[in-house]
C-alpha cells in the first residue's frame, strides 16, 4: 500500500521530526526530562501518526534503521539544551521489533559515542507488550543497557496485559503511568486507587513514577495529592520543536 511503498527512507528525505514533550518534576516544579516523539509529514498525505506508521515500519523491516535515525536526532537535540539545573533526562520510545532485532545496545552505545550523550541522561521507554512479546531477551539486553548506565522506563504501565511480575524481574528505573488512568485520577474511585497503587509500588521499588496524559488541573492536583513525582501532559507542555523547547528552557521552566 501506499504507506509502506513511501515510509523507506522518507526520513533521508525530510518527511520526519522528532517533537520533544517536557517532563516535569512536582516537587521541583521544573522541568526535568523530555520524551522524543516522532511525527511523519507525507508530502501528499499530510501527518501520518505514529500509531500508524509504526507497525508498517515494522512490517516493512525499517523499524530499526528509522529509530536509530530518531534516537540519533534526538541525542543530537538533547546535548544542545540549556539545563539550568542537572541535564535532562531524554525519553526514547523503542519499538518491540527493534528489542527483537538484537540490535538495540549496539545501536545505543554508537548513539552515545556519536553524539557524546551521558548515557546517565537517557531513558529508554519500553512497554510491557514489548516485554511480554520478547521474554528472555529483553531482560538480558535491558541489564546490558543499565550496565552502560542508560536508564529504563516501563511505558503505558497498568494499560498491558501486567504483570507485576515484569518489576521484579526487569531491572527498570521509571514507571509511566498510563494516561487511560490519570484521566480519570480526580473523579473516579478506583482510577484514584490505581495511581495511588502505582505511585505506592513506585517508592517501594525506588522508581520514579511520571503521569502521563495529565490534561486538567484537577488531574495534577490529586496526582500531587497522591505522592506522584513527575508529570507530563499537555496541561503542562505539548510536543514541541527543538527551538521552542530550547526556548521555554531558557525562560526558566
Ligand atoms: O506522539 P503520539 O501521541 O502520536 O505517539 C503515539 C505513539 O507513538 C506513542 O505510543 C509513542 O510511544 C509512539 N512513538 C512516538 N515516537 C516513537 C518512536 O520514536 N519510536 C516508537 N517505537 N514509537 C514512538
Ligand atoms: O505511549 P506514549 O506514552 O509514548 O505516548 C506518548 C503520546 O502521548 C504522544 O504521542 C503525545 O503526543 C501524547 N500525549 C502527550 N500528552 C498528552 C495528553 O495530555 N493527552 C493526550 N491525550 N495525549 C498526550
Ligand atoms: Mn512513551
Ligand atoms: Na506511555
Amino acid at each position: 500500500d501506499r504507506l509502506r511503498d513511501d515510509l523507506p527512507g522518507a526520513w533521508t528525505r525530510g518527511e520526519f521530526a522528532v517533537l520533544f514533550q517536557p517532563v516535569v518534576s512536582l516537587e521541583e516544579q521544573r522541568v526535568t526530562g523530555i520524551e522524543a516523539l516522532l511525527r511523519w509529514r507525507h508530502p501528499e498525505l499530510g501527518e501520518v501518526p505514529p500509531a500508524e506508521f509504526v507497525p508498517v515500519a515494522e512490517r516493512a523491516g525499517v523499524m530499526d534503521e528509522l529509530q536509530r535515525w530518531a534516537l540519533e536526532q534526538a541525542a543530537r537535540a538533547a546535548v544542545t539544551l540549556p539545563s539550568p539545573c542537572t541535564p535532562l533526562h531524554l525519553g526514547v520510545n523503542i519499538s518491540s521489533s527493534h528489542v527483537a532485532a538484537r540490535t538495540l545496545v549496539g545501536d545505543v552505545a554508537a548513539v552515545l559515542h556519536a553524539t557524546g550523550l551521558a548515557p546517565e541522561r537517557l531513558v529508554l521507554e519500553i512497554t510491557e507488550a514489548t516485554v511480554m512479546a520478547d521474554g528472555d531477551h529483553v531482560g538480558v539486553d535491558i541489564e546490558a543497557l543499565r550496565l552502560m548506565g542508560v536508564h529504563v522506563a516501563l511505558d503505558d504501565f497498568g494499560a498491558g496485559r501486567s504483570s507485576l511480575a515484569d518489576l521484579t524481574r526487569l531491572p527498570i528505573d521509571v514507571l509511566k503511568l498510563d494516561r487511560s488512568f490519570v484521566a480519570r485520577v480526580d473523579r473516579d474511585p478506583k482510577s484514584r486507587a490505581l495511581c495511588e497503587s502505582v505511585v505506592t509500588i513506585g517508592r517501594a521499588l525506588g522508581l520514579d513514577v511520571v503521569a502521563e496524559g495529565v490534561e486538567t488541573p484537577a488531574q495534577l492536583g490529586a496526582l500531587r495529592g497522591l505522592g506522584c513525582g513527575f508529570a507530563q501532559g499537555f496541561l503542562l507542555a505539548r510536543p514541541m520543536r527543538l527551538a521552542e523547547l530550547t526556548e521555554l528552557l531558557s525562560d526558566g521552566a
